[in-house]
């Protein structure tokens, strides 16, 4: 039986034999190839996405959160806390009911998909939405940590870099190889700064004999590595990644420069048609901030940046079932209400079979 990202590679992490180990089973998430929408770009490419929103919260905070919970329940720590644009919440609150410990998040007020607020409302943790974005929780947290017994399990715990980077692990467990390329969203810039983690230490392991290129892709209103400093009101409408004082900067500069990368932005428009695009073609239904890497990966492939032939993996990052409003607000025109006889459930039949 297959037992979470800790067990399976347990020998990259840094745990002890003895940890108790918190997990909900996260990892082993679907690497898959699209078809449809590689094949009218005109382009040859081989395009994969690694599909996180299949991760028991729907999100690949998951894969950081049970070491970062483990670690703190191995260390007597007895509440987390994290600010959140909602799926280190969702996360954070699943893993501490696991463990029997209390968990605080930290929310920017009404600005957070209503899945990821009905997670950590159902898992029990006591939610704090403050009247300012996630920078300002992300500062708060780092202030009342200081002077309260709570373990901060946002990204800025290095353990949680070290779970995120087995993402990187399970893609070249399954193409056998690295990707040429590696698209991904940026917000806080965790994910990023581990996925390269991943990748480095699996070419020290011997286990590839390349590294992917980093392309990192941020909202236009919120892309505070594309204009070089930090966004003092980050605005989008994907806002998993509304951030502007993103915590792993640094890392994050490292990961694009050490892997000849770079960063780019896009309009939120254009987030939003990607994954209706996504979600209509492939069948895959991800939430607005992950649509933002194949957004950026097929921008790039258009233009040659990233040149035919090549392997490309995206990361999605999390469940489109988690901002179900975002959803709706752009598939109304497919909601047809009619009486409810055979003749007219007939002719919206015929009229649609297309
Ligand atoms: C779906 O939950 O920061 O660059 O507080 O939920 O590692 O921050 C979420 C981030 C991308 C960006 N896609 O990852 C939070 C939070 C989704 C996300 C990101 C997030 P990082």
């Amino acid at each position: 039986m297959y037992t979470g990202i800790i067990d399976h590679y347990r020998k990259y992490l840094p745990v002890n034999d003895d940890m108790p180990i918190v997990s909900l089973n996260e990892g082993n998430t679907p690497l898959i190839r699209l078809n449809n929408i590689p094949r009218t770009l005109g382009k040859e490419v081989e395009l994969y996405v690694k599909f996180e929103g299949a991760n028991p919260t729907g999100s690949f905070k998951d894969r950081g959160m049970t070491m970062a919970v483990s670690k703190a329940v191995e260390k007597g720590s007895r509440a987390i806390i994290c600010a959140s644009t909602g799926n280190t919440s969702a996360a954070a609150a699943a893993y501490a009911a696991r463990a029997g410990i209390r968990c605080f998040v930290l929310i920017p007020d009404g600005k957070i998909a209503l899945g990821k607020l009905a997670q950590a409302m159902m898992h029990g943790s006591v939610v704090i939405q403050i009247q300012g974005n996630f920078d300002d929780g992300m500062r708060l947290v780092k202030e009342v940590a200081r002077q309260t017994p709570v373990t901060i399990v946002n990204s800025i715990n290095p353990l949680r870099l070290q779970g995120q980077k087995t993402i990187s692990f399970e893609i070249i467990d399954t193409l056998g190889t690295a990707p040429d390329y590696h698209c991904l969203p940026v917000g806080n810039a965790g994910n990023i700064s581990a996925h390269w983690l991943g990748y480095c230490e699996y070419m020290e392991a011997g286990l590839t004999d390349s590294r992917p290129v980093i392309a990192g892709y941020q909202a236009f209103g919120a892309a505070p590595f594309v204009l070089g400093q930090k966004v003092d009101r980050p605005e989008t409408v994907a806002t998993a990644i509304r951030i502007g004082d993103p915590q792993s900067w640094d890392k994050a500069w490292q990961a694009s420069r050490e892997s000849n990368g770079w960063f780019d932005r896009f309009r939120d428009e254009e987030i939003l048609e990607m994954q209706h695009e996504l979600a209509q073609r492939e069948g895959i239904f991800c939430e607005p901030a992950s649509a933002v890497s194949l957004l950026g990966a097929l921008h790039d492939i258009k233009k040659g940046k990233i040149p035919e032939g090549k392997r490309v993996v995206c990361t999605l990052t999390g469940h489109g079932l988690k901002d179900p409003d975002a959803a709706i607000k752009q598939s109304s025109a497919a909601r047809l209400k009619v009486k409810p006889t055979l003749d007219s459930v007939r002719a919206v039949i015929l009229d649609n079979m297309g």
